[in-house]
């Protein structure tokens, strides 16, 4: 790591729970290196990798003292913590728990289960039957969440002020998209995930601006 970068960041370009992590980080505007973790070809479950985060998963976040953190949820209360300006958590206690309830709606109950494990899991080498199931859960969790945001949303998840439950909301969108979610059956989400997508930290950070993105996404889209 260079002397001048806080962090590096274990990650993965298409790695929803990494874009959270890059997302808080550019956010507060802290200088942090990216390391490549390829989970196509499996890079989770080498020595090397393993050596950082044995659950096999990423994101990981080393700090210039070499210690390690993983949990991207984790990872984001510690930045707010550690970083208080530019807030990722409203003032009001009652705002607070509204987006760690989103952020845990989406992270707990949403997003694992079309884990690359656990889709490999459901259907094998099928492209389709993998994709069906994500489809499914990713469907029936945006039913809840559209629901919701219909309640508690202004400009972005909750209420006018950027939160860390929009950094979880738009890596799950991204999802929803590549397993072929309908997204007309979910205008709100839809107008939050829209409005995101045109900041500057957004854009920076999208899957397809990163380094390792394949050279056939680069630049879709963002
Ligand atoms: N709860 C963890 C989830 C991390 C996670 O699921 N990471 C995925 C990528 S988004 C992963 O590394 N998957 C590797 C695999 O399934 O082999 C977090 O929020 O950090």
């Amino acid at each position: 790591m260079t002397d001048s970068k806080e962090f590096t960041l274990y990650g993965y370009f298409r790695s929803s729970a990494s874009w959270r992590v890059r997302l808080a980080l550019e956010w507060k505007g802290i200088a942090y290196e990216q390391h490549s973790v390829n989970l196509a070809q499996g890079d989770q479950k080498k020595d090397e990798f393993l050596a950082i985060n044995p659950s096999k998963k990423v994101p990981a976040l080393v700090t210039k003292e070499h210690k390690v953190l993983t949990q991207s949820i984790a990872i984001l209360e510690y930045i707010e913590e550690h970083y208080p300006d530019r807030p990722m958590l409203p003032k009001s206690l009652w705002h607070r728990a509204q987006v760690r309830e989103i952020v845990q709606a989406i992270a707990c109950d949403i997003h694992p289960l079309q884990n690359l494990g656990v889709l490999i899991k459901q259907g094998g080498g099928d492209l389709e039957k993998r994709e069906a199931w994500a489809r499914e859960w990713i469907t029936q969790g945006f039913e809840g969440l559209e629901r919701h945001l219909e309640e508690v949303s202004g400009t972005y998840c909750v209420g006018d002020n950027i939160t860390m439950a929009d950094f979880c909301l738009v890596p799950m969108v991204y999802n929803a998209f590549r397993y072929k979610v309908d997204m007309k059956q979910f205008p709100v989400i839809t107008r939050i995930n829209n409005t995101l997508l045109t900041l500057p930290e957004f854009k920076k950070t999208h899957p397809h601006n990163q380094e390792d993105c394949p050279p056939e996404l680069r630049g879709h889209g963002v």
